[in-house]
């Protein structure tokens, strides 16, 4: 196994050496479990730890190495490696809550593409890719869709779905496979590039693992359709992994992100809904809201059908969830700054106290 077989470059080895890190082996984080991690290099695969200085110095998670990392670390005859430092990323798939003082998790890292995987069947959801793709976009990853379980429905409801999407994101790869017959993998094999890395997202159940697994042709990842709800914190594919296809593709499984909320996505917004930012251009107010102003250039695309209704649509409710997002980070920064100064006064004053 040779660093260029996980995805390794001529990029990442000038900051390698910009980073003075030509001392340590390089490896690539391909799981991680609580602060455990992975990591294969040439020299084979290592379990490792990252140094107490790292740990000590972290700001976030984003400080933590994460699947598909690239670190520099040493290894030892005996015991765990030890991570001395993440090489720069990239792109990165990251979650990041409201509540939990924002606590963001890195999905993965360095992703060339994502397949983002729905089945046909009852997973079909135009909205929810919208909202993956956005994902996508703030993640600098270029998105794959890829529809599963074709086997179920007919040839007719097929080309209607496919049409569907076309329409309404038409700067977006699609392809319709079935798992099962494996229709269409052709396409999948031909669309894979060697030593790019490539992600899996969608829910849970979409066919993520058995795509992973029939492609890999052997089984790395457990598969089945596990309910969240009946099997609360077991998650089928809980250990991530990262895998070396045959033709050179790197292919990253993930645990299906049960909702993609807002927080993750909002600066990939006006990608996604390109048409309309580059619309919004014409609209006679600058400030125009795009739902009842006279001279907007949207709202007449719409009328005209030019501008997709349902995408329209979803565009107005990821732009509320955005706005409801900024304004609950700015509410909460506020609150903090109040907060930090009520300590700072009791401080002062506990200072003046005891000078007394
Ligand atoms: N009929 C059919 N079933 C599929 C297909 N792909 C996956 N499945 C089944 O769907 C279930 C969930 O698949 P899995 O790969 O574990 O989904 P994941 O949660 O996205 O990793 C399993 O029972 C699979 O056998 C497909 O293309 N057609
Ligand atoms: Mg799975
Ligand atoms: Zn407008």
């Amino acid at each position: 196994m040779r660093l260029e077989d996980l995805g390794y470059n001529r990029s990442l080895e000038s900051s390698r050496k910009a980073e003075n890190l030509e001392g340590f082996d390089i490896g690539r984080v391909i799981a991680e479990h609580r602060e455990r991690y992975i990591v294969r290099s040439p020299a084979g695969e290592f379990e490792a730890e990252i140094t107490g200085n790292m740990r000590f110095t972290a700001r976030n998670r984003e400080d933590f190495p994460a699947v598909g990392d690239w670190v520099a670390l040493t290894i030892y005859d005996t015991g765990p490696a030890i991570i001395h430092k993440i090489l720069p990323r990239f792109s990165m798939i990251k979650r990041q809550a409201v509540g939990n003082q924002g606590a963001i998790q890195v999905i993965a890292a360095n992703i060339d593409y994502a397949f983002l995987v729905q089945a046909v069947d009852r997973d079909f959801n135009p909205n929810r890719l919208e909202r993956y793709l956005t994902l996508c976009h703030s993640a600098r990853v270029a998105p794959i869709i890829v529809f599963t379980k074709i086997d179920l429905i007919s040839k007719e409801r097929i080309s209607e779905i496919t049409d569907q999407i076309d329409a309404r994101l038409p700067d977006i790869p699609v392809i319709a496979i079935s798992n099962k017959t494996r229709e269409g993998y052709d396409r999948i094999i031909r669309i894979v590039e060697k030593g790019k890395t490539y992600c899996m997202l969608g829910s849970s159940g979409a066919g993520k693992s058995t795509l992973l697994n029939n492609l890999s042709g052997r089984t790395v990842m457990k598969t089945g359709s596990v309910s969240d709800s009946t099997n609360k914190g077991r998650h089928v594919t809980s250990h991530r992994e990262l895998i070396c296809l045959e033709n050179g593709g790197i292919l990253i499984d993930n645990p299906g992100m049960r909702e993609v909320g807002i927080a993750d996505t909002s600066d990939g917004l006006e990608t996604t809904f390109d048409q309309i930012t580059r619309l919004s251009a014409h609209c006679r107010f600058k400030n125009c809201t795009h739902t009842r102003e006279k001279g907007c250039a949207v709202l007449e695309a719409v009328e005209k059908g030019d501008i997709d209704k349902s995408s329209y649509e979803n565009y107005l409710k990821m732009e509320r969830e955005k706005a409801h997002f900024e304004s609950t980070v700015a509410e909460r920064r506020n609150k903090e700054k109040i907060f930090g100064k009520i300590i700072k006064d009791y401080h002062k004053k506990d200072i003046k106290n005891r000078k007394a």
